[in-house]
């Protein structure tokens, strides 16, 4: 019985095909709850619908609260309501714990900038935290550009898209947090989502060796 060379390239006899599936997430659209007037000033702490707010509080001193909660104040991505993270003088972060299996993850988002602090870089940073806070994952910082064209009838949303590899199945916080600090007029988001989950390749079809045995056995 002779033994069978099969060349490096057989091990590409494989099939990729993706898992994922969208992760759900509460109140991506920020439109819960209804607010009763044009914005929110530094909501209290959970008062946005499946979102915790951490970091600034300079203003509040509570540590917390330090974002702004925007309706019919501006335009929105979508439906009425969106997140400046700056809330009257500080950065912040918006954050909200997620189920997230093992494979690439993508977040889906909208950006824009508070343009009443005139033209210039907004940005923030996305990341997964562990639960007790610390850093998981974390992807280079999102910018937007505020110019002379963006007002609140015309906010010029943009689309974003991060993408982590997660290697540890686990829950995490998704965490948004605003890189524009000692101003009041910070980076905005709407629409989060992350529409894929669990993304990776499973490699189907027949491994070298299972293939040497089968071309052996016709031999
Ligand atoms: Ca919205
Ligand atoms: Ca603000």
């Amino acid at each position: 019985m002779k033994m069978i060379k099969w060349p490096l390239a057989m091990a590409a006899l494989a099939i990729g095909i993706s898992t994922a599936s969208a992760v759900p997430i509460i109140n991506g659209d920020f439109e819960l709850p209804v607010l009763p007037g044009g914005y929110s000033n530094e909501p209290a702490p959970g008062a946005i619908t499946g979102w915790e707010v951490t970091g600034g509080g300079a203003s509040t001193g509570t540590g917390s609260g330090d974002v702004d909660f925007i309706g019919s104040f501006w335009q929105a991505n979508d439906g009425v309501q969106s997140v400046d993270l700056n809330g009257n003088d500080d950065a912040a972060a918006i954050r909200q714990a997620i189920a997230l299996p093992v494979g690439t993850a993508r977040v889906s988002f909208a950006m824009t900038g508070n343009p009443q602090g005139g033209v210039g870089t907004k940005s923030l940073t996305l990341s997964l935290l562990n639960l007790d806070g610390s850093t998981f994952l974390t992807l280079p910082d999102f910018t937007y550009e505020v110019t002379g064209a963006n007002s609140f009838t015309n906010m010029l949303w943009e689309d974003r898209l991060g993408v982590f590899n997660v290697a540890t199945a686990g829950t995490y916080y998704l965490e948004f947090k605003s890189g524009n600090t000692g101003t009041p007029f910070g980076p905005v988001i709407d629409s989060v989502s992350v529409p894929d989950g669990g993304m990776t390749v499973m490699l189907l079809g027949m491994s070298v060796t299972t293939l040497g045995l089968i071309r052996r056995k016709l031999s």
